[in-house]
């Protein structure tokens, strides 16, 4: 069973990510979860606080020698910006945010109770755990990817950076969608047999699940919505050597919850975030009356480090079905098991 929790608040400490149930055996260094921290930093569009951190994680357990142990995996990641003590109250909550429902749920008199926790900076935690996943899901040849597909209604690099250079002079704030693809993925990760083990429906959590994310669709997605079942279906074909293929993928990788050998190809929308330099109407909590919602610093567009949040989210879930299929202990036992598996499928 694979399986993490994280903790830590957007101007705490730090971040801290335990995952449990990577096997022994796997080569695993900071350098591999930094390069995956950089790249969350990235893309045209973030705000200052990406100029104040430089994301790296510490491996405070599950390793000796560079190599896992099988025990649980501990990273820790540093905020340079700690300053949770000294930050001003927020008494008007931001439409879009989680401010509101949060301060209602748990009864706070400070709206930045709830921001702390809900701040899109736990998504550096996430990816600090799809990365050892990464690592992991490289040693049997699975690679994952991300890329935008459109910021506004604009899918040109150049139309994108005028759309976001555009919210930024309006003092406003843009989402878009973004594509995930992870190649050589077997057939047989996931099952139809009980519905939390769907594996459409695990990636479909993982994702969802990313502050900010609105909308998730595999493979065509909607489109299905619009075409006769002999438009869109993918054919099946044998290839003595190959074993089974398509010609075509618009299952998106995935068929009655199980991998069915091709790519996986998910995509998702990021709302635009919802801290407003011009901010919308919302009400202070104190007083109930009409006032312009709280004001923090953020970013103006997102979706290109969303991207990359998706890509741990699916490396996560991939990596648990595989350890679900193969074993769960040494790294030697599940390559047997993988490589055996993939020679009886052909
Ligand atoms: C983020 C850190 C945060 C925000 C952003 C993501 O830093 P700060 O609040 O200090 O500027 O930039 O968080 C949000 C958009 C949000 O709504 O909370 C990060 O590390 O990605």
């Amino acid at each position: 069973m694979l399986r993490y929790l994280t903790a830590g608040e957007s101007h705490g400490k730090g971040l801290v990510a335990i995952l449990e149930g990577m096997p022994a055996g796997l080569k695993i260094s900071a350098v591999g979860i930094n390069a995956q921290l950089k790249r969350r930093q990235a893309g045209f569009g973030r705000g200052k606080r990406m100029q104040i951190e430089n994301d790296t994680a510490e491996i405070i357990s599950g390793l000796k020698a560079g190599v896992s142990l099988g025990s649980p995996i501990a990273l820790l990641i540093r905020n340079k910006d700690y300053k949770i003590e000294l930050l001003h109250k927020v008494v008007s909550p931001r439409p879009g945010h989680a401010d509101l429902p949060g301060f209602l749920k748990y009864g706070f008199s400070d709206i930045r109770e709830v921001l702390e926790r809900a701040s899109a900076r736990s998504t550096a935690a996430t990816v600090a755990i799809g990365a050892v996943c990464r690592i992991f899901l490289q040693e049997f040849g699975i690679r994952i990817s991300s890329r935008v597909l459109s910021v506004g209604a604009e899918s040109s690099p150049s139309a994108i950076v005028a759309k976001i250079k555009e919210a930024i002079v309006n003092k406003d704030t843009i989402g878009g969608l973004f594509e995930v693809t992870a190649k050589s993925v077997p057939a047989g990760l996931g099952s139809y047999v009980q519905p939390d083990r769907r594996l459409d429906a695990r990636l479909a959590q993982n994702i969802i699940a990313i502050p900010g994310i609105k909308a998730f669709e595999i493979g065509l997605g909607i489109g299905y919505g619009v075409s006769f079942g002999s438009e869109v279906h993918d054919p099946i074909y044998y290839k003595k050597g190959k074993g089974y293929f398509h010609k075509t993928n618009n299952a998106g990788g995935i068929e009655g919850g199980i991998s069915n050998g091709e790519d996986i190809i998910l995509r998702a929308c990021m709302k635009p975030i919802a801290t407003l330099m011009r901010p919308l109407d919302s009400v202070n909590i104190n007083s109930k009356k009409t006032s312009r919602a709280a004001t923090e610093r953020s970013d103006t567009c997102v979706v290109e480090a969303a991207g990359v949040v998706a890509e741990a989210a699916c490396a996560y879930v991939l990596a648990e079905a595989l350890l679900e299929k193969f074993g769960q202990d040494s790294l030697r036992d599940i390559s047997k098991a993988y490589w055996d598996y993939l020679e009886r499928i052909k």
